[in-house]
């Protein structure tokens, strides 16, 4: 049983505040005072110039791929978005670049949203740093090891606790530089045993990993409420139900945790939930990340339920739940936030001095984000047998534009005209201009899940109606093609 919420991105009412053309700005929330001008929420950042899919490159297959277990990893192949280089490592192709990119735009949104400060660590990381907390060796086979021409002990991060308590200790010295919280969005290396499901158990992966620092414990609890707050923001807006539930920290450390849980058949988690906790929505409602009260009272809504992951199960507690509404489902960990208090900082001498003039080491807590995986997760959550139905806020092309016959000039033209209409909204359609049966342009669209489709057709021109379809509900309206564009506009949040 996948869930899947069908937020359309006027949930979220800084998409609606207007739209500015082809600025990659995200506009700010109400509350905030202004920065820039506004533009559609989660744009991405790189825009493409060609849209037409007789110049683009998706090699999709006909074929249902062997080695692919899951619906989400056969579609991602067959929609020609990743291609295995080798196990667990994959090349992104155009098209799943942009899904990914997209993800990555709206975590960033999200983090800076909430007072977090992004930036860019290495991916090779020098040994030595892990020594000092003890990591070097803990980690085990995950940790690939590399030895540079120098016959220097290097390593490809598999996360970064050390290196930002490095440059934490490096520069910063008061309790006055503090609350700090730093966030990059790299690529990691863990030597998984079983890389599996495509990106979803990939060896080399993108994490979203944000590093909190606190003067004491009441501050870094704050922030690990703020992240879970924020998380469940982020999830939301890209149409899906994350549901937080309490984990084991593994090698990250730390007596709290949290994971993030997508339902799904095929998840790798075994989880035991109170069914009202899928009820439950972040929505739309105003929050200040700076107001620890308020993102205490968030914390408690979405954790107070029993939730767990097999790792922290407890029968006993879960027998107290109504047995009507006891779960046993299957999940996809999606991200994780940790406090882990002083384990780093004490290890690395990572201190600051407080208002009583005395060093004392700083709290901690790390979160993450699995952006990569992401992709495949909302795959999985929703597709249906044609492909797979991208949620509005991810979508990797708004809308698509089929001719129905190309080399008409008059249905030629409507398409030009459409497209251009729509780009010139800051919309980006995507354009299947090929010569080919309608029936074959249908498949493609629908195999690579853009959530709207125009069609374009001498006859419907005639009386001047294009077709407007969901690809999730398959409804179709005939309407002008201003009509179709409002529409589009609508939809996507454009004043
Ligand atoms: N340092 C902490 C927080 S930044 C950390 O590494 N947490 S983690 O181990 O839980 O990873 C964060 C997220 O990355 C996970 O929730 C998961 O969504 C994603 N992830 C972890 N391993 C993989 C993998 N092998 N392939 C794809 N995504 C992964």
């Amino acid at each position: 049983s996948s869930v899947v919420l069908m937020l359309t991105p006027s949930t979220f009412p800084q998409c609606r505040r207007g739209a500015r053309r082809s600025s990659p700005i995200a506009a700010p929330p109400a509350r905030l005072p202004p920065r820039r001008a506004p533009a559609i929420a989660g744009a991405d950042p790189f825009p493409e110039s060609q849209m037409r899919l007789s110049r683009y490159f998706l090699p999709v297959l006909r074929e249902n791929p062997a080695e692919a277990q899951i619906v989400s990893h056969r579609l991602m192949l067959r929609a020609g978005m990743i291609k295995q280089s080798s196990a667990g490592i994959y090349s992104w192709l155009p098209l799943g670049w942009k899904v990914l990119r997209r993800i990555e735009q709206i975590v960033h949104e999200e983090q800076v949203r909430a007072g977090h400060h992004p930036m860019l660590m290495p991916t090779i990381q020098p040994a030595d740093l892990w020594r000092e907390s003890g990591r070097y060796d803990a980690y085990g086979d995950e940790l690939l090891r590399i030895r540079d021409r120098q016959d220097r002990d290097m390593l490809y991060g598999p996360t970064n606790e050390e290196m930002i308590t490095d440059i934490f200790r490096a520069h910063v010295s008061s309790y006055r530089d503090l609350p700090l919280t730093l966030y990059h969005v790299q690529w990691k290396f863990r030597d998984e045993m079983r890389p599996r499901f495509g990106v979803m158990r990939g060896r080399e992966f993108l994490m979203k990993d944000g590093y909190n620092f606190d003067l004491d414990e009441a501050a870094a609890r704050h922030a690990y409420n703020r992240h879970l707050v924020s998380y469940l923001r982020t999830y939301e807006r890209m149409g899906l139900q994350a549901i937080p539930m309490r984990a084991d920290s593994g090698p990250i450390g730390g007596d709290d945790t949290h994971e993030f849980l997508v339902l799904a058949e095929t998840g790798e988690s075994e989880v035991f939930y109170d069914s009202e906790i899928t009820d439950l929505r972040f929505g739309d409602r105003a929050i200040d990340y700076d107001d620890a009260a308020q993102c205490r009272g968030v914390l408690e809504e979405f954790t107070s339920r029993y939730a767990r992951t097999d790792e922290t199960h407890d029968e006993a507690a879960f027998a107290k739940v109504p047995e009507d509404r006891r779960r046993t489902a299957r999940g996809i960990e999606v991200g994780q936030i940790f406090y882990f208090g002083t384990k780093y900082s004490d290890a690395m001498g990572a201190t600051v001095q407080g208002p009583d003039g005395k060093p004392a080491p700083v709290h901690m807590g790390s979160h993450g984000i699995g952006v990569s995986r992401l992709v495949g997760a909302i795959s999985e959550a929703s597709h249906d047998e044609n492909g797979i139905v991208w949620p509005e806020g991810v979508t990797p092309f708004h809308a698509g534009i089929v001719n129905l016959k190309q080399g008409d000039a008059s249905t030629d033209s409507a398409c030009e005209g459409i497209y251009d209409a729509l780009t010139a909204e800051g919309l980006e359609p995507l354009y299947d201009d090929r010569k080919e049966r309608a029936g074959g342009k249908f498949a493609t669209m629908d195999l690579i899940g853009l959530p709207w489709r125009i069609t374009v057709g001498p006859r419907g021109l005639q009386n001047g109606k294009v077709e407007l379809t969901s690809r999730r509900t398959g409804e179709a309206e005939e309407m002008s093609p201003e009509a179709a564009i409002a529409r589009l506009k609508d939809i996507y949040g454009i004043a």
